[in-house]
């Protein structure tokens, strides 16, 4: 319920459902660089978004809450593992496809984005990539049809931005591994029935492996109080002297490059999902800027809020263009980490100055849940920061072009 502030002078009550309007905008006819493919992907994860995020995502917000439900329609709709062979229970379809239904999924929430993109990027991508095949068999189906849900534990509460030099570890023991560590801020850990843990070896070697929930002396407390992100469930992943048996640890990878190589798919992702999180701000800013009415007259008429307009329109068509080539060069294995850093990193920052625009625009209402605008920026906050700070990927830039370490 809100009044009416249409400028007629009418402030009676009038219910307003969380109806989606979003329409769709494409500045530069992107879309002709789509197949056929990729616009009915889009299309169908617009129409559940439409019908199964939008009614609902604000009273989650609201409450702190992760709609656990959404999981299976996730599977449903194909959102886990696009790019992951259709015989390992992904999509077997191409990056760019994968890219725009993390898009469109980030469009309704960057939270509902984050279960999709953890579960196909962090958890199934290691699984398939770096696991043996009794392990693929073993996870994939379940985790693409949402049987499972998995998470992905790198971070540490003390080595966040640095995990290289994490400390949480495995000890040999026959025909197990004996863990101890923690990590922190792990998305879907309180709800997940796995988790690929990465953690350092007697040697020294970082080693992947597949915890189970099950496992004794593995727990996983929620942490609270979060300001962004509020639809997304986010934990600890606790492990004491976890029996993890050695069929569990990812046999085909070691080093950091195991988790880095993760991280690259789920940046990817992000990058495409900024700009859904944008178009959403964006539309919502423009419908606003034609019905609020103030001196006379709608205040799209006015220069300063056609500037406002005229910028995100721009921005984001530059990193939609960015993203597509980023895409096409993904398509053929020829995306390097550095380019995805780039256009992870723009196209985050992209968004979240197109939020706090929109929110402007909005005016008192865009403090309100009755519009998605602060929703969004309040979750683009910890976009900014998860997969890799803005600070951290602009170091990875200036390293690939200087050839100088800046990190450390
Ligand atoms: P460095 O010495 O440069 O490299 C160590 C080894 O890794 C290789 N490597 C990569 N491999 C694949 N992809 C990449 N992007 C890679 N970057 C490095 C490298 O070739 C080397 O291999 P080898 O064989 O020679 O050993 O590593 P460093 O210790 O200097 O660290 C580099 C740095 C700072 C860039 C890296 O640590 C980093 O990216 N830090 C940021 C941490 C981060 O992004 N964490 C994300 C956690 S997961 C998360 O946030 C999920 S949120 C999910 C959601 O809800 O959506
Ligand atoms: P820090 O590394 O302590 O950084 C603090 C500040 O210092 C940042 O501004 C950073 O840019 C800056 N800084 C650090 N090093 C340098 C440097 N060398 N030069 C210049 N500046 C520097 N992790 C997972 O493993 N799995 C998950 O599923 C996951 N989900 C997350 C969900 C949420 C909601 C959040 C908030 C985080 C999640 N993360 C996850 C963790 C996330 O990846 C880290 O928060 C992020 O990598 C930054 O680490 P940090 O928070 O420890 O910050």
């Amino acid at each position: 319920m809100y009044t009416n502030n249409n400028g007629t002078g009418d402030h009676t009550i009038v219910k307003r459902a969380k109806e989606d309007r979003y329409q769709h905008h494409d500045y530069y006819n992107i879309d002709e660089l789509l197949t056929e493919e990729h616009l009915l992907a889009r299309d169908a994860v617009r129409t559940w978004v439409k019908q199964e995020v939008t009614p609902i995502i604000e009273e989650y917000a609201d409450k702190a809450q992760c709609p656990t439900h959404l999981f299976k329609g996730l599977a449903d709709i194909g959102a886990f593992g696009p790019s992951i062979p259709a015989e390992y229970g992904g999509g077997g379809m191409d990056e760019m496809a994968y890219g725009v239904i993390m898009q469109e999924l980030e469009r309704g929430d960057s939270g509902i984005r984050s279960m999709a993109s953890v579960q196909g990027s962090l958890v199934m991508y290691p699984i398939y990539r770096f696991g043996s095949e009794e392990q693929r068999r073993k996870y994939l189906p379940k985790l693409g049809n949402g049987e499972f849900i998995g998470c992905f534990g790198l971070t540490e509460p003390d080595y966040g931005s640095n995990p290289t030099d994490m400390i949480t570890n495995v000890k040999d023991d026959g025909d197990a591994y004996i863990l101890n560590g923690a990590k922190m801020w792990i998305t879907n850990s309180p709800v997940a029935d796995i988790a690929v843990v990465w953690a350092r070896d007697e040697q020294g070697i970082i080693r992947g492996m597949v915890v189970e929930r099950d496992m004794k002396g593995f727990s996983t407390p929620e942490i609270k109080g979060k300001w962004s992100l509020r639809a997304s469930i986010t934990g600890e992943l606790v492990f004491e002297d976890v029996r993890v048996p050695k069929a569990n640890v990812l046999p085909n990878v070691q080093g950091m490059k195991g988790p880095l190589s993760c991280l690259n798919k789920a940046r990817y992702g992000i990058a495409w999902g900024a700009i859904g999180a944008a178009l959403d701000c964006y539309d919502s800013a423009l419908r606003y800027s034609l019905e609020r009415i103030q001196f006379g007259r709608p205040i799209g008429q006015f220069q300063l809020q056609q500037k406002k307009l005229a910028e995100m329109i721009t921005e984001i068509t530059k990193a939609q263009l960015l993203i597509w080539r980023l895409g096409s060069l993904a398509n053929v294995g020829k995306a390097t980490p550095a380019q995805i850093s780039m256009a992870k990193r723009n196209n985050v920052m992209m968004a979240l100055e197109i939020a706090r625009e929109a929110r402007q625009m909005h005016g008192g209402m865009g403090i309100t849940n009755e519009y998605p605008v602060f929703r969004h920026m309040m979750n683009l906050e910890t976009v900014l920061t998860y997969e890799g700070t803005h600070d951290i990927h602009l170091l990875i830039t200036g390293m690939d072009i200087t050839g100088l370490n800046a990190f450390k």
